[in-house]
């Protein structure tokens, strides 16, 4: 590993420290609000995408000046459900997105997944999940917007199997399609891997995410998606081994990312890049000045893909914050974007849930079953 990366983890702490939180929930907004710039766009010339972050230096640019968009809005939802409810609790997160989206619809959510957020509004509503089930004749959403606020359940459990569980059933809300909450899945490992420090061997870090997802992609309803949208049998795995074919090539051009991996609106087309993304900047590039702290680099990197920028960049933010830690992030970067002030006051209540039970919290349907009422630590 070269010298940077070792400082930089260095830099981080030890597995799961407060500044890894602060980092994977900061950067997160960060990817989404300084990505926004180039969100859709074909190609991104290197020299925009340093001109459009050299301009976040400039002090005479208001604060929060840069938005966010239903990447943080949806990942705030998500937080404050796990908060409020010390666990996760299907009906409080359905609640929050309808009521989140009402209130500021105008975010930029996928066309789909809006009339879901509609239906979920409604009062007679039983079945959250249902909603979701409906979508595109019933197969459900394979779009990134359940993997895209999924960091927030790595960061709230120590307990891998239950983090897996729990992005799952959180994106399940509105993406049932396996094709989208299996990108969910796998956004949670690589950020709840990256907090306990793995990114320092790169190699088994991508190892143990087709362990993991090769568990996952094995599930009937993973299979039998995967046949019908002709992807192949575990698309996911298929990506992973990309990412790994790709990390062994002494160079990787732009082009050759997104043939090989994409940089759509669909998780299989932007889980994997942005995964991708952290592992390629773990390095120092020629393109990036040497100043540039890793999470620097990979939020950089992730604009110059172009197409799904906002959601890449904050997908990889999460994964590379919790990397470097909260220290590698420029202040003027936090200045500029909204919501990013929040977002590290909100890292260290996680971090506090986190670290309170070998559980981390727990579910409301295992409070239930134990002692018969809810409970709730943290009102808002
Ligand atoms: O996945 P979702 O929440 O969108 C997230 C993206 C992020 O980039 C956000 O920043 C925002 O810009 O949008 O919203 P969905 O509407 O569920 O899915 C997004 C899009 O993926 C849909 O509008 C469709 O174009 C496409 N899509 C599908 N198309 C055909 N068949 C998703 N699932 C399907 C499908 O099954
Ligand atoms: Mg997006």
């Amino acid at each position: 590993m070269a010298m940077t990366a070792v400082r930089a983890a260095a830099a981080a702490g030890v597995p799961a420290s407060l500044s890894r939180f602060r980092g994977a929930l900061v950067a997160a907004v960060l990817g989404d609000c300084i990505g926004g710039e180039f969100e859709g766009a074909e190609e991104v010339p290197m020299e925009s995408v340093m001109q459009h972050l050299n301009g976040l230096d400039d002090e005479t640019k208001g604060n929060g000046i840069l938005e966010y968009s239903d990447d943080t809005a949806m990942t705030r939802c998500v937080v404050q459900s796990l908060l409020s409810r010390a666990g996760f609790d299907e009906h409080d997160l359905a609640h929050r997105f309808a009521k989140e989206y009402s209130a500021s619809p105008g975010r930029g959510y996928g066309s789909g997944v809006v009339q879901v957020l509609k239906k979920l509004s409604s009062p007679q509503i039983n079945d959250v999940y249902q909603p979701a089930r409906d979508q595109f004749n019933g197969r459900g959403s394979f779009g990134n917007g359940g993997a895209m606020r999924a960091a927030p359940f790595a960061l709230a459990f120590p307990d891998l199997a239950h983090v897996k569980k729990v992005a799952r059933l959180g994106a399940m809300l509105t993406h049932s399609c396996s094709l989208g909450y299996n990108g969910a899945v796998l956004q949670a490992l690589a950020v709840h891997l990256s907090l306990q420090g793995a990114l320092a061997l790169p190699h088994q870090f991508i190892s143990r995410l087709i362990t993991e997802m090769e568990e996952v992609e094995s599930e009937e309803a993973a299979l039998r998606d995967a046949r019908i949208l002709k992807e192949a049998e575990k698309p996911f795995c298929e990506r992973l081994h990309r990412i790994r074919d790709l990390m062994d090539r002494s160079k990787v051009s732009i082009e050759e990312v997104i043939s090989e991996l994409g940089n759509g609106i669909a998780a299989l087309h932007s889980v994997p890049t942005a995964i991708f993304c952290v592992l390629h900047c773990l390095q120092p590039q020629e393109s990036f000045p040497e100043s540039y702290s890793g999470l620097e680099r990979t939020i950089a990197y992730s604009l110059a893909l172009g197409g799904d920028t906002d959601t890449i960049a904050c997908m990889a933010g999460a994964i590379a914050g919790a990397h470097y830690g909260i220290e590698a992030i420029p202040q003027s970067w936090i200045r500029c974007c909204e919501g990013a002030d929040d977002a590290d006051v909100n890292a260290k209540w996680l971090h506090v849930l986190y670290h309170k039970s070998p559980q981390g919290g727990r579910s409301e349907t295992e409070d239930k079953s134990e002692n018969g009422t809810e409970k709730k630590t943290r009102a808002e």
